[in-house]
């Protein structure tokens, strides 16, 4: 083993001396890849590791045959390695270990997910601007932005899912909320497709159709496919990634789920949250639904619990096996001090947007 240059990475060479016990752990490896042959690089894509700068390789012999590549191992994954990310047998293919990238990891939303998504056969790769604190064992950090197409690529590569969550989470100037959510969302599904990712959750809004109205409802639910009825900047953002969603579906045929999140936090805020709260466990089960989907197309799906005070239809989250166990009615002796809530009289309540529908275009929400 040689030191790297940067002094941060370890080299070595494939085949290499078994670092570890065979087939037992796995690091975090670069390759360099003008070293490849095409049909090195062929075998190593049936690995699913594709030409890679950056991917993770099992420690045990063999795994590449002779391929005369340079594997750069992780220098802070000493043995006994500590970021056991993938795994392969012993003849280098990979076991059915998934990857899955969430964008905008560092955030509350993706705060809330990251140990409700973890498995031992799984690895979580993370990517945010902001950093991200205590990367466990199955999880990789990237730092990056959703606007960056080159990190995108990386960061798609050999992902079977991509939960993107990343960009504004609120109300923001025009210029903004159009280069995060709407060309950050194109670069995300433009990356998704280069890389073969079967599925894209896109993280929307109920703020896309803000001004759908209780009392105009069909039925006792909003349909989650209802015509977009933006109520700010950020709902007309989410309108566009909706249709970024469509479009790379129609054109390319990956498979796209938009979820019209509600008020998704630890608990529900405020009384309107007791429509439209999504609770942690419950937004784990939603993208674990989207995950598991086994050909989704392109849909939508109400992102909220099964709040009893609830107007936002269920059946099409179910139908890709969301099934929402918690309630925010749990909350309601804290959250209704005065008189029962009227969802239709009150004309805060009686919108999907809530108070949104009245604030300040364009001022950014602090
Ligand atoms: C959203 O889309 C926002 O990102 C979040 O901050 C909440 O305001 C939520 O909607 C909501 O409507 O409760």
């Amino acid at each position: 083993m040689l030191r790297d240059p940067l002094a941060e990475f370890v080299d070595v060479g494939i085949p290499a001396e078994q670092p570890v016990g065979a087939g037992v752990a796995t690091v975090v490896a670069h390759v360099n890849e003008t070293a490849l042959a095409d049909s090195r690089e062929k075998s190593l894509r049936s690995t699913r590791l594709s030409c890679l700068e950056s991917f993770v390789v099992s420690a045990c012999t063999g795994n590449f045959g002779h391929a005369p590549v340079d594997v750069r191992i992780h220098p802070r994954a000493p043995p006994p390695w500590d970021r056991v990310s993938a795994r392969f047998d012993q003849s280098g293919v990979a076991m059915t270990d998934q990857t899955i990238l969430i964008t905008g990891a560092a955030g509350g939303v993706g705060s809330l997910l990251r140990p409700r998504l973890s498995r031992p056969d799984r690895t979580l790769r993370l990517l945010d601007v902001a950093p991200i604190p205590a990367p466990t064992t199955r999880e990789e950090i990237v730092v990056g932005s959703v606007t960056d197409a080159d990190a995108m690529v990386d960061a798609c590569r050999g992902v079977d899912t991509v939960v993107h969550l990343g960009g504004q989470s609120r109300e923001h100037d025009i210029d903004n909320v159009v280069e995060l959510n709407i060309k950050g969302t194109y670069v995300v599904l433009e990356a998704a497709r280069r890389a073969g990712v079967r599925t894209v959750m896109l993280a929307s809004s109920n703020h896309a159709v803000g001004f759908s109205h209780r009392d105009q409802v069909p039925g006792k639910h909003l349909p989650a496919d209802t015509p977009a009825r933006p109520d700010t900047l950020y709902g007309l953002s989410k309108v566009g990634i909706e249709a970024a969603g469509r479009l790379f579906h129609d054109r390319y045929g990956i498979n796209v789920i938009c979820a019209r999140i509600g008020s998704w936090f630890e608990t529900p805020p405020g009384v309107r949250g007791l429509a439209t709260w999504l609770s942690p466990d419950d937004g784990a089960r939603m993208v674990e639904a989207c995950i598991a989907a086994e050909a989704p197309g392109f849909r939508f799906i109400w992102g909220i619990s099964r709040n009893s005070r609830r107007w936002f239809s269920l059946a099409e989250g179910e139908a890709i096996g969301y099934d929402p166990q918690d309630d925010a009615e749990l909350f309601a002796d804290r959250l209704v001090t005065g008189d029962e809530p009227d969802f239709l009289a009150d004309p805060e309540l009686n919108r999907a947007g809530g108070s949104w529908c009245e604030v300040e275009l364009g001022k950014p929400m602090t």
